[in-house]
């Protein structure tokens, strides 16, 4: 009984490879004596993709018929990662297309490397949108991605003499087999030009945008599988694209190069991903950037609706629309200018739709991330958005007064209109005002909003603050970054926990197990060596595995405290130069992280890194003791080689400036134990994981800003600890930069004259904690039985939990089931 299987859709082993080989034939043009890897490549995404179709038109369909709730996750952000692997696990087709490559004499390792990640994001932001829509598919919710298909994503990092250099990012260059583009959909988006008010036909008030310029959004769609389900949900994001029509009156006018250039102006607005995070910049561009993406999407919103034969009175029933953070939350405006100016409805019932509709996420309390337009830019760009926004302030400005008589001074700080000086539209303050729910990141983070930067707004409307915990998918962080880990998993519990990451408690009942305590222990060591072949292949630097890896990997930041990490090391160096004989524990210090390119402090961290590496690493003394790497070019692809590898996890932020942290997740789910503070999900993780098995130092947030209200002075820390006070002067005396006093002078003087983020009040405990964790590391039993017990109570920070809390206590968007017919 022989069945012939689609070339399509058969997963069986031979199907498989003649369907690779018909791909490599047809789509690459190739065959496969002149094939390069990148054609194997491609060969091998069409045929996964082929293979997930089915799904994804069986959702869309479902979804068109059934018009279910439907959550919106808007965000100018998706740090996705490559897709190959990714959804081979989500399929179940991992291991037979293993061998169907090996039979064919390739390896699926290398075919996956030849993926060039879309970096659509800068970190843990974008990092989280794309860990929702995958838990998102997985749990079966109806659910849209909407974002932005920048050409070129977060820039590519190379390190030239110890400094970073920022390449673009081309990852369309080889074309991209994960998206379809659909010119169809497309719609239209205005800027700029003015308003005029008119009476309409039934005698009403309205008003009318005469824009200056329209874009066209052009839909490019992905499909999110999730984990061992039908579902595939979308990601849409918009490319910018000129109008035809507008070229076109510039060509009559005989202007061919205005209007080619004018061509070029609109196409830039989806050109290239801002590259800094937590520091906010007032660009132009990046307002544009904002508005188009959300633009598009509510309309694209709308119009399905209408497809369905839906009203609009029921838009917020229909969709619960998540901005992610402020970035999209000019969205709360022009949903309010669609339904009134658009489609016709007045103020209050449009109001009440909007008010329904939003929810939003923050994730910093860092000023220097909090939004702000001027209100120049913001109303020659939107005249019509800010004649809106002024609406919204007025009434709600009145509702506050009410609350809260007489008190002028909260009505200035909670206006959405900044007046202090130049003027602003703040954009944390419409997300407030326009959303029905109001979240932070973490526990600790979510109390300090309601205690500090959205007091006010707390104070206003308790009822719409609640806590989301970030979570991480398990699926691309541990099944797919760590097979030999999920796999010995699974041999002793079953695989349920991929999808139900509670079931990792079972590991538990295997604490005793002298032999699976062995193999945990091993499979880290191979884990440990993948990394170590791949530092000694790319940076020809060479790594023991049986020392410990300690990891800091995570954007460069002040607040986030590389340098402290830093400190550490100067003061092991130190150490060991003052007793060359001292008894160490062997560690490999290992970086990565990409600096934003205007952030000078950041660069000068990583040049400082570099530099003591190559102090450290040349020196006879710390031989087989000290060892140190700057990883360049961290992004996702590189991230699921480092969290495998961890023993040691570096979270070491000042407690209250990390909003939750999602790397903290990821090494802990892989074994890693944490060195932190009292700061974000840290919190959290310490709290699940037992205190006896996290590593903890440092101030808390209270005593930071007590510290801080009392006048803290780090000369006394300086003048009165000798070890630092020597890491410090080994800097400052051009030791580490061939005898250059100035190279490192803006760091050090940051450190003794500001130190805003307290590095000198923590390095002492810092240090101290670090000798306890060199102490644990040499009794290797415990050391793995902690490893284990970390990795068996992760179950909170799987992305699917934080997900079940969104649906149960903000979106209540039922789950759907797809029919994918034989
Ligand atoms: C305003 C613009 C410059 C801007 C762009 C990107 C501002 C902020 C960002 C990105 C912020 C970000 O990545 N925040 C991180 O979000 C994670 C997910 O919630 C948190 O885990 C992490 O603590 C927080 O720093």
């Amino acid at each position: 009984n022989i069945q012939i299987e689609d070339d399509r859709t058969g997963i069986n082993i031979e199907t498989l490879k003649r369907a690779f080989l018909d791909n490599l034939f047809y789509i690459q043009a190739k065959f496969p004596k002149i094939s390069t890897k990148n054609d194997y490549y491609m060969a091998l995404a069409y045929t996964v993709r082929d293979r997930l179709l089915n799904r994804w038109l069986n959702t869309t369909e479902t979804y068109l018929e059934k018009a279910p709730r439907t959550v919106a996750y808007l965000s100018a952000e998706f740090l996705l990662g490559p897709h190959l692997g990714n959804n081979l696990i989500n399929l179940g087709l991992y291991n037979v297309v293993k061998q169907a490559m090996e039979d064919l004499g390739l390896s699926l390792t290398d075919l996956l490397e030849q993926e060039e990640e879309p970096g659509l994001g800068n970190g843990g932001l974008g990092r989280l949108a794309a860990c929702y829509i995958d838990s998102l598919a997985t749990l079966e919710i109806p659910a849209i991605g909407y974002g932005i298909r920048y050409e070129y994503g977060i820039f590519d990092q190379e390190i030239k003499d110890g400094w970073q250099v920022e390449i673009t990012d081309k990852w369309l260059r080889y074309g991209n087999p994960w998206e379809v583009a659909r010119p169809e959909a497309e719609l239209e988006v205005k800027f700029g030009g003015h308003t005029e008010d008119f009476i309409d036909e039934h005698g009403r008030y309205r008003v009318k945008w005469i824009p200056f310029k329209v874009v066209k959004g052009v839909p490019y769609d992905t499909p999110i599988l999730g984990f061992q389900t039908n579902t595939a949900n979308t990601l849409r994001l918009w490319k910018a694209e000129a109008t035809e029509s507008f070229d076109f009156e510039a060509f009559n006018k005989g202007d061919y190069f205005g209007a080619v250039h004018e061509k070029s102006e609109s196409e830039n607005i989806t050109k290239v991903l801002y590259p800094n995070d937590e520091s906010y910049e007032g660009k132009q561009l990046r307002l544009e950037q904002q508005f188009f993406f959300v633009s598009c999407s509510l309309q694209d919103m709308i119009r399905m609706m209408q497809v369905q034969n839906l009203t609009l009175e029921r838009f917020h029933e229909h969709y619960a629309i998540q901005l992610n953070d402020t970035h999209p939350t000019i969205a709360v405006a022009e949903l309010m200018r669609l339904l009134l100016d658009e489609h016709g409805f007045d103020w209050d019932k449009a109001w009440n739709i909007t008010t329904k509709t939003f929810a939003y996420t923050n994730h910093t309390l860092l000023p220097e991330a909090l939004e702000r337009w001027s209100l120049n830019m913001f109303g020659s760009l939107f005249p019509r958005h800010l004649k809106i926004i002024y609406e919204i302030n007025s009434r709600f400005l009145d509702e506050v007064r009410i609350k809260f008589p007489d008190d002028f001074d909260r009505l200035r700080r909670m206006s959405i209109i900044d007046e202090s000086g130049e003027r602003y539209v703040r954009m944390a303050n419409l997300a407030c005002v326009g959303s029905f729910a109001i979240n932070g990141v973490a526990e600790l983070h979510s109390e300090l909003l309601k205690k500090t930067t959205l007091h006010d707004f707390y104070e206003m409307y308790p009822e719409k603050f609640t806590n989301v915990t970030n979570g991480v998918t398990p699926r691309r962080f541990m099944v797919l970054s760590n097979p030999r880990l999920a796999n010995l998993i699974t041999s002793k519990i079953g695989d349920s926990w991929v999808k139900n990451l509670d079931d990792l408690r079972k590991l538990e009942n295997f604490l005793y197990d002298t032999n699976f305590r062995k193999e945990f222990h091993k499979v880290k060591q191979e884990v440990k060596q993948d990394l170590a072949n791949y530092i000694q292949t790319s940076y020809n630097i060479t790594i023991d595995p049986n020392s410990l890896f300690d990891i800091q990997a995570k954007r460069i930041h002040e607040y986030k405290r590389q340098h402290l990490n830093a400190l550490h090391i100067i003061t092991l160096y130190n150490r060991i130069k003052a007793n060359p004989n001292l008894d160490v524990t062997p560690r490999t210090f290992l970086f990565g992280g990409k600096a934003a390119p205007g952030y000078y402090m950041a660069k000068l961290i990583i040049k400082l890194i570099n530099s003591i590496a190559d102090v450290v690493n040349t020196d006879p003394d710390m031989r087989d003791r000290l060892k140190v790497v700057f990883l360049t070019d961290y992004n996702v692809k590189f991230a699921q080689r480092v969290y495998p590898a961890a023993d040691l996890s570096e979270q070491i932020s000042t407690a209250g400036k990390e909003a939750s942290g999602t790397g903290n997740m990821k090494f802990s789910m892989n074994g890693a134990l944490t060195i932190g503070t009292l700061d974000g999900a840290n919190i959290e993780i310490r709290e699940a994981v037992g205190e006896e098995n996290f590593f903890l130092f440092g101030l808390t947030a209270q005593e930071v800003s007590q510290k801080k209200a009392a006048g803290y002075n780090p000369w006394d820390y300086y003048n009165s600890n000798p070890e630092l006070k020597l890491a410090i002067d080994r800097i400052s005396s051009g030791f580490f930069s061939h005898g250059d006093p100035n190279l490192f002078k803006p760091l050090v003087d940051s450190l003794l004259y500001r130190d805003d983020y307290l590095l000198l009040a923590d390095y002492q405990s810092y240090i101290e904690c670090q000798d306890r964790v060199s102490q644990a590391y040499r009794d290797r039993e415990k050391w793995v039985w902690m490893s284990i017990l970390n990795v068996a109570r992760m179950g909170k920070f799987s992305s699917d939990r934080s997900i079940s809390d969104y649906l149960k206590n903000i979106w209540k968007v039922p789950s759907v089931k797809v029919d994918v017919p034989e």
